[in-house]
């Protein structure tokens, strides 16, 4: 009897998300640097990917997914990123707030909230979990606001409250994101901003920062995820500043796998 390879039992697939994600770019790049030619990347959304995860671990079942922390499913599941020898992954990035050209002349209070958001992966992770558990997004960002009155005043320090005037910040779909917009949509309106939250895809999200049709983004996973969009509109966007340290994407696994490596998915 043959004992079936990792690719054969998965059909040589990997799970992906949405088209435009750099994950996806990257990951595209990982199957042609490490010559796995019999793989490929099939494309979905964030939540489409924890839903076949969730499916494939329940059943103790092999899958290959294109992760990224920080994110929730690694506290509600024993999961690996592959190792990367390559570095084809990057190691250990930021997340950057971008701004458009001319936001510190139009709206200077909100550019330096936007400008003095930092907080961490511990943070974040404690509106994903509670989302994830059933709880309303906004209301998740809003647990997480009041009991954090003292980070909140850090991004707000130096600050006059304004009279409604209008934001517009733009995110992806991606759990991560979800929860730092909707922490930044209010703590925005506490200081009088009347915000809207644009949901679009990543090149629609860079492409909209860059003609100014959105204000800013907390989205930019740099300096290896959205190269390709930050070297494409170099000169047309603000960078405003860390807002996370220390965050990772790569190839994500059930510890129940039994390979450690990418270069373990030619075997
Ligand atoms: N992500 C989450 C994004 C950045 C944030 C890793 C899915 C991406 O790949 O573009």
């Amino acid at each position: 009897e043959e004992t079936k390879s990792v690719g054969e039992s998965l059909n040589y697939k990997i799970t992906g998300i949405d088209p435009g994600a750099g994950i996806m770019e990257a990951t595209e790049k990982v199957i042609e640097e490490y010559e796995l030619k019999d793989w490929e990347l099939t494309t979905g959304s964030g939540s489409a990917m924890t839903a076949s995860l969730k499916k494939a671990y329940d059943k103790e079942q092999p899958i290959i997914v294109t992760g990224w922390t920080p994110h929730w499913k690694f506290a509600k599941y024993d999961l690996k990123y592959l190792e990367d020898p390559k570095g084809v992954y990057g190691g250990e990035e930021q997340i950057r707030t971008i701004g458009r050209l001319g936001l510190a002349d139009d709206l200077p209070e909100a550019h330096k909230i936007l400008s003095q958001f930092k907080w961490t992966e511990e943070d974040m992770g404690e509106i994903m979990v509670a989302i994830q558990d059933g709880e309303k997004e906004d209301v998740a960002a809003q647990n997480w606001v009041d009991a954090n009155k003292d980070k909140v005043a850090e991004w707000t320090n130096g600050v006059e409250k304004v009279d409604g005037d209008k934001v517009n910040l733009a995110y992806v779909a991606w759990d991560s994101e979800i929860a730092s917009h909707n922490v930044m949509t209010i703590v925005l309106e506490d200081m009088g901003f009347k915000v809207t939250l644009t949901q679009v895809e990543a090149g629609p999200l860079w492409t909209a920062v860059a003609d100014g049709s959105v204000d800013a983004s907390l989205a930019a996973w740099m300096p290896v995820t959205h190269k390709t969009y930050a070297d494409k509109f170099e000169g047309e966007f603000e960078e405003l500043g860390v807002n996370m340290e220390g965050v990772k994407i790569g190839l994500v696994v059930p510890e129940y796998m039994d390979i450690k490596s990418i270069e373990d998915l030619n075997n």
